[in-house]
This record gives structure tokens, sequence and C-alpha cells, in this order.
């Protein structure tokens, strides 16, 4: 080493106005020329590298070095972006949050409104049907129609024929009422006839048995009574002008007599007994109680004034009378 030392200058730089050397022309080199030549192909190549590593620094600098910094740059700008993202998508997140309740009632209010849009889509269906079945009717309605119009154009006539029908209906009704009224009274004269063909009178709305047997009084009422009537009363002065005109003078026993009571005069068949009004039937000098034994009355004469009283135990024909009862129809 300390020659090799003593060999080699020390190295140092002079550069005038053409050459840079790395070695001073001074001492004059004593080595031989390959030497010199090696050398100086070694420090050309020093130079070559050195040259290469100061271009390729400067390169790196003035590229690589805005490259990398512009790339930090981008990084930092989208690792705050993704940051920025981030955030935003933690506070949807919590929004999310904050809505999954709403979207499950939404979910079930949907589900609701699913269902009732089934059932509205059902009666809409149901509706249709209606619609189609009505359309239906109202067509053949519709074809009815000139039918009807024909039957309008007829309700004039057939009121007038209604009227006239009303009124012959009318008629007849009136015609009927008259038929019924003289079917009652045929019914009537039937019922009459039938009780004249056994011997009994009519007036008045009563029947009248004169009978050809005489009796005394209370068997006379027993007779009477055996066919539904009684010895007869007198209400009036035309049933007295019936009876004494119908007995012709004969005696006939009257259902007028005191027998039974306290010596008042009355009815047999229940029919008040109006003394004023019959003053006028008495025969003049009559009731007498002849013999004091007279609490009887018969009709003696053929006059309005025609009744006297006699013994109840004499016999004389008798005067039934019943009430005519119409027979059912
Ligand atoms: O003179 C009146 C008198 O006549 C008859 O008796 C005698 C009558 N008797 C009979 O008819 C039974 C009385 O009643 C009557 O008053
Ligand atoms: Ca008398």
């Amino acid at each position: 080493m300390k020659a090799a030392d003593s060999e080699v200058p020390d190295a140092h730089f002079r550069v005038d106005k053409q050459n840079v050397s790395l070695w001073p022309p001074d001492p004059p080199p004593k080595t031989c020329p390959s030497q010199v030549l090696g050398r100086l192909l070694t420090v050309h190549a020093v130079v070559v590298f050195l040259t290469l590593v100061t271009v390729t620094s400067v390169l790196l600098q003035a590229i690589l070095y805005p490259w990398f910094m512009g790339t930090i740059s981008d990084v930092k700008t989208n690792a705050q972006l993704l940051k920025g993202r981030v955030d935003n998508i933690s506070s949807l997140s919590s929004e999310i949050k904050r809505n999954r309740g709403a979207l499950v009632a939404v979910g079930f209010q949907v589900r609701m409104m699913n269902a009732s849009l089934g059932r509205i889509s059902s009666q809409i269906r149901r509706l249709e049907t209606g619609l189609k079945e009505a359309s239906a009717q109202l067509q053949v309605l519709t074809s009815s129609w000139e039918a009807v119009d024909e039957l309008n154009a007829q309700i004039p006539g057939l009121k007038q024929d209604l009227d006239k029908a009303s009124a012959l209906n009318a008629k007849v009704r009136e015609l009927q009422s008259g038929l019924e009224s003289i079917r009652k009274l045929l019914q009537q004269q039937n019922d009459i006839l039938q009780v004249v063909s056994q011997g009994w009178k009519y007036f008045r709305g009563h029947f009248y048995y004169f009978s050809q047997i005489s009796k005394t009084w209370y068997s006379a009422q027993q007779m009477c009574i055996s066919r539904d009537s009684h010895l007869t009363s007198v209400t009036s002065e035309r049933e007295q002008e019936f009876l004494y005109r119908t007995a012709g003078g004969l005696p006939y026993w009257i259902g007028l007599t005191k027998a039974g009571s306290e010596g008042d005069w009355h009815w047999v068949d229940g029919t008040p007994f109006n003394k004023v009004q019959s003053e006028k039937f008495w025969i003049p000098g009559e009731p007498n109680n002849y013999g004091n034994n007279e609490h009887c009355v018969n009709l003696k004469t053929s006059s309005l004034r025609s009744w006297n009283d006699a013994s109840c135990d004499n016999t004389f024909p008798f005067i039934c009378k019943r009430s005519y009862k119409p027979s059912e129809p």
C-alpha cells in the first residue's frame, strides 16, 4: 500500500479552459503508457459513472419526485374522499337504522294494503259480474221497451174499459145486493109458509096459532110451550085488531093473568104489561072478577074492546104466539 501510495499522487481536480482533469499536469508522468491508458480509462469510467449518477439523480429529482409527491397527494386526497365517504356511509347507516322501524311499519302497512287490495279486487270482480248481469237485464228491458210503449198506448182504452167494468161491477153488486135481499125475502117467505102450512098465522114478525080445541088456561099455556110459544100477549092496537078479527067473536084464551102474583095483571110470555095502554081493550065493565074467581083473560067479542076476565078453570080455545126467527142461510 505504501508503495502504491507513493506511486499514485494525491488526486485533485484541475479545470482549465478546455479540459477537466483528475490529475495535475505536473510532474510529468513517469509511468508507462499502458498504465497511463488504464488510468485514463478508469477515470473516464468513473466520470461516466458519476455523470450517469448525477444525471439519474437529476432525472429522479426532476421527474420521479414530483410524480411521487403527486401520487402521495392523490393518495391523501383519495384517503380524505374515502374518509368522507366512510363518514357518509356511517351517517347513512345510522339513518338506515333509524328508518328501519319506519320501514317495518311501512312494510306492514304495505302488506295490509295488499290484503285490502286483494279484497277490493275480489269485490271489483263481483261488481263486474253484477254489472254484466245488470247489463244483460238492461238489454232485455230495452228490447221490451217497445212492447211497454205499445202497452202504454193501450192504457187510455183500458182505463175506459176499466171505468165501464167498474160501473158494471157496481151494478152487478147492486143487483147482487138486490138478489141477496130477494133471497132473504124468499127464505123468509119460505120459512113463514112452512110454519103457516102447520096451521099458524103470520102477523108482523110473529106467528099465531088459533087452536080448535078448548083447554083450561093453564093447559092451554102448557100446549103453547110444547110448541115453542106462549099464550099470546097484546102490545099494540094493530095486534089487538088482528087478534079479534081473526078470532071472529069466538072466545080464546090470551096470555094475560094475575095468577101467581099479588093481584097484578101480567103477560105470561114476560112482556111488560102496560095498564094504561091496555084500558081500551077491556069490555066495558071488565075486568069484574065475577064470582071473585076470574084471574085469566080471554077475547070474548069481535071488537077492539074484547077482553074479559074469567075463571082460569074454564075451557076455551086459545091463541099461542111465537117470534119469527130467520133460519140460517
Ligand atoms: O056479564 C058479564 C059476565 O058474564 C059472564 O058471567 C056471567 C062471564 N063469565 C064467563 O064468561 C065465564 C063473566 O066473566 C062476565 O063478567
Ligand atoms: Ca069477567
